[in-house]
């Protein structure tokens, strides 16, 4: 069924309201695991430019999804409107009926998706029952960002773990701090903004044990005037030496506390942490003796989790990059020089292979008070 011409909105128009969709579903990150953030706007093209009728994204948690919200919003009005949404509508059964359903039902004529669901359930089918219910439906408009925003369930649905976000501060000399009870900041206020807005949009925050035993730090995300936004916090520590007393154990009530450690760990010790309200996962150890990476990010995927920012220290970005493991890299860099004996940020490697590694592109470059931002991604 092809809407009047007179209806019909321009490429350029697509491109505008799918930006618009993308910007509604990125705002959800971070909140909506274990399913991707998508954003949906329902439109009726008129002579006048288009008019929104519904905009959603969805919801905290995952479900309700954005379209049947959008779509709700609309109402009656979206009889012959078009539904631009940044993912393929499901077409399962899952915890709620399927989109593709509702879509049909609510008289949409005309379907825009960004690009297919890569999630075994859905695959094409979501957009084949919409066509087959006569829906003329496109899919590929804004499908570049689409892929970027929605590479945490990519991942996981198609890798069975999740994107993985290498964030690192680090000296000219490439190190990351000093030994011993003084503590180098190498961050500024405006990377420190930066900083907790990447924690915004991550569903967890994983660091190594060595981090908690120099740093003792929260982890959470911090910005003025935003509340609820942590993610989840994993260390990894083969042999649970978890500080009981750590500022991270004693906010488990605050924001949830993941520990990850080998499975033949003591279990005196993880009692002691689960009756403090940590959540212990018990994973095989790899070749180094140490919790197997892979293995971790794969029970970090059946646990639902999209989006990884791995924040050291040195041994687990070392590790991550040694294990192929990361699929984006922030590097915050200040001119600072640290001196030979401090440490490392890749545990004795060059720092090469976090400033410019292998099979990654430069995606962006940016001056935040003393301090450059780089961010790369595997291409
Ligand atoms: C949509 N719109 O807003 C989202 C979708 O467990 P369920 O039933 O919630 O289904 C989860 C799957 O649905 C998830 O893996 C992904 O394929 C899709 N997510 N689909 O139509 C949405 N979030
Ligand atoms: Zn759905």
């Amino acid at each position: 069924v092809r809407p009047a011409a007179a209806t019909v909105s321009s490429p350029e128009e697509d491109e505008a309201l799918m930006a618009e969709a993308l910007a509604v579903g990125r705002l959800g990150l971070g909140r909506t695991w274990p399913n991707p953030s998508v954003g949906a706007l329902v439109v009726r093209p008129t002579s006048g430019g288009p008019q929104i009728l519904g905009r959603a994204g969805t919801a905290p948690a995952g479900r309700p999804h954005a379209e049947p919200l959008a779509l709700a919003q609309a109402g009656d009005a979206a009889r012959g409107a078009t539904l631009y949404v940044t993912l393929e509508p499901c077409s399962h059964y899952g915890r709620t009926p399927p989109c593709a359903d509702a879509v049909i039902a609510s008289g949409v004529t005309r379907v825009i998706a960004a690009i297919e669901d890569p999630d075994p359930r859905v695959r094409g089918r979501g957009v084949a029952r919409m066509r087959a219910a006569g829906l003329w439906v496109t899919v590929g408009v804004g499908a570049e960002q689409a892929l970027l925003d929605h590479a945490g369930h990519i991942s996981r649905v198609t890798r069975a773990r999740p994107h993985v976000l290498l964030k690192m501060a680090v000296s000219g000399d490439g190190k990351i701090g000093r030994t011993g009870p003084q503590r180098v900041q190498i961050t500024g206020p405006e990377a420190n903004e930066r900083v907790h807005v990447m924690r915004s949009v991550a569903d967890v925050i994983l660091v190594g044990i060595g981090t908690v035993m120099a740093d003792d730090p929260l982890l959470t995300c911090r910005l003025p005037g935003v509340t609820g936004r942590s993610p989840v916090r994993v260390v990894l520590d083969s042999d649970l030496h978890m500080p009981l007393e750590s500022r991270l154990v004693r906010t488990t009530s605050e924001v949830p506390l993941w520990v990850m450690c080998a499975e033949d760990a003591p279990a005196g010790r993880e009692a002691a942490l689960v009756s403090l309200g940590v959540e212990v996962y018990r994973v095989p150890r790899g070749a180094s003796g140490h919790v197997d990476l892979k293995a971790a990010l794969h029970v970090l995927g059946l646990l639902g989790v999209t989006r990884v920012m791995a924040e050291g220290g040195s041994r687990l970005a070392a590790a991550l990059l040694d294990a192929s493991l990361v699929d984006e890299v922030a590097v915050f860099q200040d001119p600072v020089m640290l001196g030979a004996d401090a440490i490392d940020a890749l545990h004795g490697q060059p720092l090469s292979r976090l400033i410019s590694p292998v099979g990654f592109e430069s995606v962006e470059r940016q001056q935040l008070g003393p301090q450059q931002l780089l961010r790369m991604l595997r291409r």
